[in-house]
């Protein structure tokens, strides 16, 4: 044993108690004992101009490495879409890259720590093996918030399985006009359905405890999520439904049709609010004070923060970042607290230091923004369990979650015609026939039925960048062992009609999109889809699957078609649809939005004066699962 000369130890002792107990009377923010309140105000009159101003930056990881969020006293990370540490990233190497950033953010004077923010908006998105639910459109479909409660639920345990706190959901648009990209986002063009649906915020951060007053942000411990409401507000309501467009209605309208979301969605607890780009009546969200600090915070006393969209203030102008001064001070001065600015964190703090100094933005401004940033930070305990750990690593893509997503796509589906006039209806189909045809781009392909926002921004094609179960696999595991599963892409007309086929079953759709890459004015069927639906059920009897994130132009083909499911983007679980087409579950789900017959007809919602739809909002048919029928 090394010999410590006694009277060193005693002075260590001596000096460290003392320190210790300096610390613990002075430095109550980091007292769990104390109120949120006092560990806030104690903590933020401790900081400096600096300090306050970094907490107000969440930068993209590519940009957080070298000791950055040390230097810059940065406050949050985060992935921008399919932005992952490396290939096929496992929970661990999530967990050990957040674990670092962890590291740098606390070794700051202050010590305060880092959050991490994803898109993890039908599940766990962005991450290999995590399970994926359908896209919000599919979960309209079900008019069953209860489940998409445990759908919040499970999603938060994927995200907190790699280590991250914070997942940029739910949107909460309601989509006024399928031509825009982002409508398969929207759970509805319904505000009420819309508001019924944010019952996932309860299942990412937990339930609400009862007498909580309104406004206030709520998580509920290291297996919940801080959730977002998104996009403040009005982004289904542009023109036409372009991108990042301008919303031109009135405050009624507004009120009525865009803002219900928000109100459940803070009565919910939420914890955060992320802006729009899109403008209301020609002013840019980003720059709204009326809306923002006038109606968010000072009307519905919402006390969490709100956040920019990324790289939200370079997009106030067009060409985008033209006026980097400008649009800062009028973004800051909106009211939003935290800042998407990926990259260039620099001129950020260069600017607003310099506002902040010659007195353009008061300090309470920044005083306001930094206290909602810290009060979620102490609200979700990460003072106290700043690092993540692998204890939740298995909760990736578990089985339970998997049955869960299934369960979703089944409630999901939408059957919109099923049989011929003249003839009895198709669906269920028999399991037990010689032999049957799957055609059809969508049908082996789980890139495609997951949709965007998934792997990467735009989503992916093909089957090896995610597991789960395609349409087709799910078709051969449902039918009986004899009967023979041929699968032809995009088959001509001879050969479905010289195979001996008893049916068809055409999977056919979009393509994944995001954002301004979705957008569409004319809204067919892309090819060969239409081909394949004419050579096929030109032939044979056919039941035709659509995968797609809205309403598409099928009037020309629904004479031919047998049966049609509108299908969504349902996500990971293929064998929820085969669920529901072979009749072991019965159809129940009802269309979210109006099925509109032609593109002229749009924007054309459930309520408007001249409502003239192919099928209606509301519409479903249902069918009784087959024991049910056998058992008659
Ligand atoms: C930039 O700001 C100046 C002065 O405020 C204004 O005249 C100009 O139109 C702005 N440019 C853009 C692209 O918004
Ligand atoms: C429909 O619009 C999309 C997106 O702009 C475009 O890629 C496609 O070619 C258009 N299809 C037709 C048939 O015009
Ligand atoms: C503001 C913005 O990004 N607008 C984009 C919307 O989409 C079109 C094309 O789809 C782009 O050209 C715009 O830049």
């Amino acid at each position: 044993m090394a010999k410590i000369p006694f009277f060193l130890v005693g002075f260590w002792l001596l000096s460290n108690c003392a320190g210790l107990l300096e610390a613990e009377d002075m430095m109550k923010y980091k007292n769990p004992k104390e109120s949120n309140d006092v560990r806030v105000e104690d903590l933020l009159n401790r900081m400096t101009l600096e300090e306050k101003i970094g907490q107000m930056l969440q930068i993209e990881r590519k940009c957080a490495s070298d000791n950055v969020l040390n230097k810059y006293f940065i406050g949050s990370v985060m992935s921008e879409g399919g932005s992952i540490p490396v290939p096929k990233a496992s929970a661990e190497n999530w967990i050990d890259m957040l674990n670092e950033f962890q590291k740098d953010a606390l070794s700051t004077r202050l010590g305060i720590p880092v959050f991490y923010g994803i898109d993890a908006v039908h599940g766990h998105n962005t991450v290999y093996k995590a399970t994926i639910f359908p896209h919000n459109i599919g979960l309209g479909a079900t008019r069953d918030p209860e489940l998409v409660k445990r759908i919040g639920a499970a999603t938060a345990l994927e995200v907190r399985a790699t280590g991250i706190q914070y997942a940029y959901a739910p949107c909460v648009a309601v989509c006024r006009d399928p031509r825009w990209g982002r409508c398969y986002e929207s759970y509805s063009e319904d505000p009420k359905l819309v508001e019924a649906m944010t019952d996932i915020i309860l299942g990412l951060q937990g339930d609400i405890p009862d007498n909580m007053p309104n406004g206030l942000p709520f998580i509920a411990g290291k297996e919940k999520v801080l959730a977002c409401a998104k996009h403040y507000v009005g982004d289904g309501g542009t023109i036409d439904g372009i991108n990042e467009s301008n919303t031109v209605i009135d405050i009624n309208e507004l009120m009525e049709i865009h803002m219900p979301g928000y109100l459940s969605s803070i009565s919910k607890g939420v914890a955060t609010v992320m802006v729009s780009y899109s403008s209301w009546n020609g002013v840019k969200m980003h720059t709204h004070h009326d809306l923002i600090t006038g109606f968010l915070k000072n009307t519905l006393h919402f006390q969490g923060f709100v956040i920019s969209d990324f790289e939200g203030i370079d997009r106030i102008t067009t060409p985008h970042r033209a006026n980097c001064t400008d649009s800062l001070q009028a973004a800051v001065s909106s009211g939003i607290d935290m800042f998407m600015v990926p990259k260039f964190y620099k001129n950020f703090i260069e600017d607003l230091t310099i506002l902040v100094k010659n007195e353009v933005i008061p300090m309470s401004r920044i005083d306001d923004a930094v206290r909602r940033i810290l009060r979620v930070k102490f609200m979700m305990g990460i003072f106290e369990n700043p690092f993540a750990d692998y204890s939740l690593v298995n909760y990736l893509g578990t089985k339970e979650h998997r049955e869960l997503a299934r369960e979703a796509v089944r409630k999901s589906m939408v059957l919109l015609k099923n049989g011929k006039s003249d003839k009895k209806p198709l669906l269920p189909l028999p399991k037990k026939v010689p032999k049957i045809l799957v055609a059809g781009s969508h049908a082996n392909n789980l890139g495609y039925q997951c949709g965007g926002w998934t792997i990467e921004w735009q989503g992916v094609s093909g089957n090896n960048l995610l597991e789960g179960t395609t349409i087709l696999d799910a078709i051969k595991n449902t039918v009986d062992s004899e009967t023979i599963v041929i699968y032809e892409e995009n088959p001509d007309i001879e050969f479905v009609k010289s195979n001996g086929f008893s049916y068809a079953i055409v999977v056919v759709g979009e393509k994944p999109y995001a954002e301004t890459h979705g957008d569409n004015m004319n809204l067919t069927i892309p090819s060969p889809g239409p081909e394949t639906i004419t050579n096929v059920c030109g032939a044979i009897e056919c039941a035709v699957v659509i995968i797609s994130g809205r309403p598409l132009v099928i009037q020309p083909y629904v004479g031919l078609m047998d049966a049609v499911v509108a299908g969504w983007l349902p996500g990971s679980e293929g064998q929820g649809v085969a669920d529901v087409l072979f009749g072991d579950y019965g159809f129940t789900g009802k269309l979210p939005r109006t099925w509109f017959k032609s593109v002229v007809q749009l924007p054309m919602n459930v309520g408007d004066a001249h409502y003239d739809p192919l099928f209606p909002f509301g519409f479903g048919l249902t069918t009784e699962p087959t024991e049910a029928i056998y058992s008659q």
